[in-house]
């Protein structure tokens, strides 16, 4: 149960990324983060027009985009900046500190320039997060740590989810936030909750197993289940929305549901 409203949360945000988040989100009032998982970059731009309004976030893969360029990643920031979108590369580090802090930082991509979030996993252990510290503090960007997966099967349970848990709480300065179902933490760690595997086909009943999704094993709960049931701050969608034949209209819905389900939860607050 929530005892805080966002607004209330962006206030008092340790990170800086994450407060800026919060804001926006209460301003624009949308907490729907668009999946951009695109492999033309004109395409994706063009989408990220076209739902701007209606979003948060921008969730990017940039290894997926086939004529990447630090052009494309201007232009995305132009976007974003014109509509008050933040920008999440969704790079999932997962390898020993060191190395996470050069393909961060370095290579073709530069993640740490650009992107106001990114994500890692916690397998390797807590160093992957010193690995990304140094950048992430110079620059005031936002840490994920997976916490859950939306995928069938998906072994980032127990230990894993624990030590993603852990170092969040320990550290909403740096780790403004867990990639989850739903909230692990209660709204007063000052951790944001991000969640995948959400559509507004998924499954809407809290008793039920999610929907499934694709052929893939991923599964998908609404935006109200994801949010009122299992108390999520930002919804994640991707192909319910880029994949519709009208993907603003799609995008409309989305924010609208999940907008609604948020107020609702935070109905006896006011
Ligand atoms: N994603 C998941 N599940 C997770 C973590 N991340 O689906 O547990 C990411 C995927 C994809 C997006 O990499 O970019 O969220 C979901 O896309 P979809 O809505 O099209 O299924």
């Amino acid at each position: 149960r929530r005892t805080l409203t966002l607004e209330q949360r962006a206030a008092r945000c340790p990170n800086p990324a994450g407060r800026r988040l919060l804001e926006i989100i209460s301003r624009k009032r949308t907490n729907l983060c668009i999946s951009l998982d695109m492999t033309d970059s004109a395409e994706i731009l063009s989408t990220a027009r076209l739902v701007a309004p209606y979003v948060c976030l921008f969730k990017t893969h940039v290894d997926i985009v086939a004529d990447f360029s630090q052009d494309f990643v201007a232009e995305l920031t132009a976007i974003a900046e014109e509509h008050d979108v933040l920008i999440f590369e969704d790079r999932k580090f997962a390898d020993i500190g060191n190395t996470a802090r050069l393909q961060y930082e370095a290579g073709m991509y530069r993640i740490a320039e650009w992107s106001h979030f990114t994500n890692a996993h916690v397998v390797s252990g807590p160093g992957v997060v010193d690995g990304l510290r140094g950048a992430a503090e110079r620059l005031g960007r936002g840490l994920l740590l997976l916490a859950e997966m939306s995928s069938a099967g998906s072994l980032v349970t127990g230990p894993v989810t624990e030590l993603a848990v852990e170092l969040a709480a320990r550290e909403p300065a740096l780790i403004t936030g867990l990639i989850a179902g739903g909230a692990l933490l209660p709204d007063t760690a000052d951790v944001i909750t991000m969640s995948p595997g959400v559509s507004l086909a998924g499954e809407d009943s809290p008793t039920a197993r999610p929907a499934a999704g694709d052929s893939f094993g991923q599964q998908y709960v609404t935006p109200r289940r994801a949010i009122m049931d299992r108390g999520t701050d930002v919804v994640i969608v991707g192909r319910a929305i880029i994949g519709a034949a009208d993907p603003v209209a799609a995008a409309k819905l989305h924010q609208t549901a999940a907008w609604q389900a948020y107020e609702q939860s935070v109905a006896h607050l006011q």
